[in-house]
């Protein structure tokens, strides 16, 4: 990959050494599946173990971190921090479909530089640093260039199980479903839904109360691919269960406005 940070490189080497142990695991997944045993708790240990790797690489830094497994943990530096999500898109892990990444993002002084989110059965690295452009593998990335809303692609997520706004979640989905002749797709994996969006995959992406880790890297990803990513309402990102819309930048009034 083209991009040459310390930070960057960092995050390569720490994903490239744990996506050897969620390959073996997925390998895992799909015997598991035909077995008696249920695969839940193998995934959430699967979980775990990656996320083990990653911190393990990555706290040479001495940074701080926000993970999905472990919370938030102080390191010597308290305004730089790894943001990791070890399997973005468990629910597909867990059904043996190959749709999942890595999602790792670094961030200083609430800003995020770096992201990393890495898809380890097709093997598409997808990366960006501040300044430096956006890759898949090693070929710059760009937002797709479609500009009728009715014809964009679209991808969304949710709403979970415990969602308190399940009902209006469905009834935005069906607005816009209804504006762009039902080009919404639906992966289950959010981190791989904006790689794509940066990629030129799909045109837009928006989804309800989702976490800051399974979108950290994802927010650098499109910003250097040349799209657009915003919170629907608040000012920033640090919400709890953050509402956001990213998309190629042409679609995005006409998205933010039906939001
Ligand atoms: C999941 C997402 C998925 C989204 C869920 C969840 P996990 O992350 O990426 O697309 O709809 O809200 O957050 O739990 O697989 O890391």
């Amino acid at each position: 990959m083209k991009i040459n940070s310390p930070q960057f490189n960092l995050m390569h080497k720490a994903c490239m050494k744990a996506s050897k142990i969620l390959i073996r695991d997925f390998g895992e997944i799909e015997k598991l599946q035909v077995s008696e045993k249920s695969p839940g708790d193998f995934v959430t240990a699967s979980d775990k173990r990656v996320e083990k790797v990653l911190m393990k690489e990555l706290e040479k830094s001495e940074y701080s971190f926000l993970t999905e497994e472990s919370g938030s943990i102080d390191g010597k530096y308290k305004d730089k921090r790894w943001i990791i999500d070890p399997i973005d898109g468990t629910f597909n892990f867990l059904n043996g479909l190959p749709h999942f990444a890595i999602s790792l993002a670094y961030e200083e002084n609430g800003e995020i530089i770096s992201g990393i989110i890495y898809d380890p059965i097709k093997d598409e690295m997808f990366g960006a640093h501040k300044g430096s452009g956006a890759y898949l593998n090693n070929t710059r990335m760009r937002v797709s260039n479609k500009s009728e809303f009715r014809n964009s692609c679209l991808v969304t997520g949710g709403p979970k199980s415990t969602s308190k706004i399940k009902e209006a979640i469905l009834d935005e989905y069906k607005k816009v479903s209804l504006k762009t002749n039902s080009h919404i797709r639906k992966s289950g994996s959010a981190a791989l839904d904006l790689a794509y969006v940066a990629a030129g995959r799909y045109d837009g992406y928006w989804q309800r109360e989702i976490n800051y880790w399974d979108i950290a890297a994802g927010i650098i990803l499109i910003k250097e691919s040349g799209g657009f990513i915003n919170p629907i309402k608040e000012k920033d990102f640090m919400g709890k269960k953050i509402d956001i819309v990213a998309t190629n930048s042409k679609i995005h009034e006409d998205l933010t406005n039906l939001l």
